[in-house]
């Protein structure tokens, strides 16, 4: 039994020195023995501290990433808001929050710069330049013109051209009008800076609307001037229309005479239109039957006397709206509309009273001017109604 143990010894030396050889594990190793704890234990409990710091870094890194794409989404989103929220200034990209951007009253559209003269019965205007206009692109740019008219009788639209991708255009052009001192008195210059897009609806920059009536004419004014906000409604003159209305019970006739229209708006160039009127029957806000008048040449005053007739019953009378709108025809691109109303039981003002007029008087014709409104004005009403109807509901009657 004894040779085994100076062996036993012998085999236990070797084994010493060889772990003495690699120092490093060694030192570990030694490290690990002074712990008082099992070598199972260590490890797991090294193997939680470095899984704790991954997911701390991890974490970290995670935030990070997050932020940079909120920053990536952000620029986006105001850049729509500048286009939506028409002419919302660099200002407002400024201001942190993003809740105040679509107020701030006064918002940076931009400048122009115009002229105005008048002499013998003759306004000019002087369209010079702009700068610093609101950007309505995605590129970062607009493609700016310049319209002008007076108000209220808006017989002449000029425009300047457009200019290409510029926030500071340079126009240099002059537009007179005709326009004796009485009424110059009592007009309002409208000069509006549009953005040109060739696929959608211009938008508008902003506007000057100058009352000539307060002016010293006794010199040419230059004045460069900040653009305001564009109206909302415009209250320009588009014109008025004439018609009857006759409804018969007994045989649920609806006859519509369009009868005259006059001072409409000027849709062309020469400073006329060539109006038709549509006449068209919405049954529960669905389009249901229209029909139209011939189309009047070189005219503002046209006279039609066209009368149309519609079968509608007494159940039904009481759901259609009556949608008559003119129009000016053009040979060469889309017809414009120039304006249009709305009667029916839900309808509002003078075209109720007409309605309502048609309704008390069975068989009897029933005629009435109406002012044309614009057609965002009509749409925008229709689509409130739209909005607010509660769903019909198929009742028994
Ligand atoms: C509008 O202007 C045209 C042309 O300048 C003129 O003939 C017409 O009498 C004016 N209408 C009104 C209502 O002032
Ligand atoms: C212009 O309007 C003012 C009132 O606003 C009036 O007193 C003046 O007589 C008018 N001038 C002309 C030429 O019509
Ligand atoms: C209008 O048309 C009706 C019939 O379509 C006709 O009887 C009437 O005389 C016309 N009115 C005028 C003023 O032309
Ligand atoms: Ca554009």
């Amino acid at each position: 039994m004894f040779p085994t143990i100076p062996l036993a010894k012998g085999t236990v030396t070797p084994n010493t020195t060889a772990s003495h050889t690699t120092a490093a594990p060694g030192f570990i190793d030694q490290l690990l023995n002074k712990i008082p704890l099992p070598r199972w234990a260590i490890y797991t409990i090294f193997a939680v501290i470095v899984l704790m710091f991954l997911v701390c870094i991890i974490c970290i890194c995670a935030k990070c990433c997050c932020k940079s794409k909120k920053k990536i989404k952000k620029k986006p989103d105001n850049q729509i808001n500048l286009q939506g929220v028409i002419g919302s200034s660099t200002t407002s990209l400024v201001q942190h929050g993003s809740d105040d951007a679509g107020y701030g009253s006064a918002k940076n559209r931009g400048r122009l710069l115009y002229s105005l003269e008048y002499k013998a019965q003759e306004l000019t205007v002087g369209l010079k330049e702009a700068a610093a206009l609101t950007a309505m692109d995605r590129s970062g740019t607009s493609d700016p013109y310049v319209k002008v008219y007076i108000t209220p009788n808006k017989s002449k639209t000029f425009e300047t051209k457009v200019y290409r991708k510029t926030l500071n255009p340079v126009f240099n052009e002059h537009f007179t009008f005709k326009i004796d001192k009485a009424e110059l008195n009592e007009s309002t210059i409208v000069m509006k800076v549009f953005d040109f897009d060739r696929f959608s609806k211009h938008d508008i920059i902003g506007e000057l609307r100058l009352q000539l009536g307060i002016i010293d004419w006794n010199h040419v004014i230059e004045e460069w001037e900040d653009l305001r906000e564009p109206s909302k409604f415009e209250d320009e003159i588009l014109g008025e229309i004439c018609f009857s209305l006759r409804y018969v019970p007994t045989t649920n006739k609806l006859t519509v005479v369009i009868l005259e229209a006059k001072n409409l708006k000027s849709m062309d160039k020469g400073g006329s239109s060539d109006p038709y009127v549509k006449v068209q029957l919405a049954l529960d806000k669905k389009k249901w039957k229209r029909k139209k008048t011939s189309v009047k040449k070189s005219t503002l005053n046209p006279y039609f006397n066209e009368s149309f007739t519609f079968d509608v019953s007494f159940e039904q009378i009481q759901r259609v709206h009556l949608m008559i709108s003119v129009w000016d025809h053009d040979k060469l691109s889309r017809n414009d509309a120039i304006g249009k109303i709305f009667l029916g039981c839900d309808a509002a003002g003078n075209q109720l009273r007409h309605w309502a007029d048609m309704l008390s008087n069975p068989r009897r014709p029933v005629a009435q001017w109406h002012n044309l409104l614009s057609n965002e004005q009509v749409d925008s009403t229709l689509d409130l109604k739209h909005t607010v109807r509660i769903p019909f509901i198929n009742k028994n009657f």
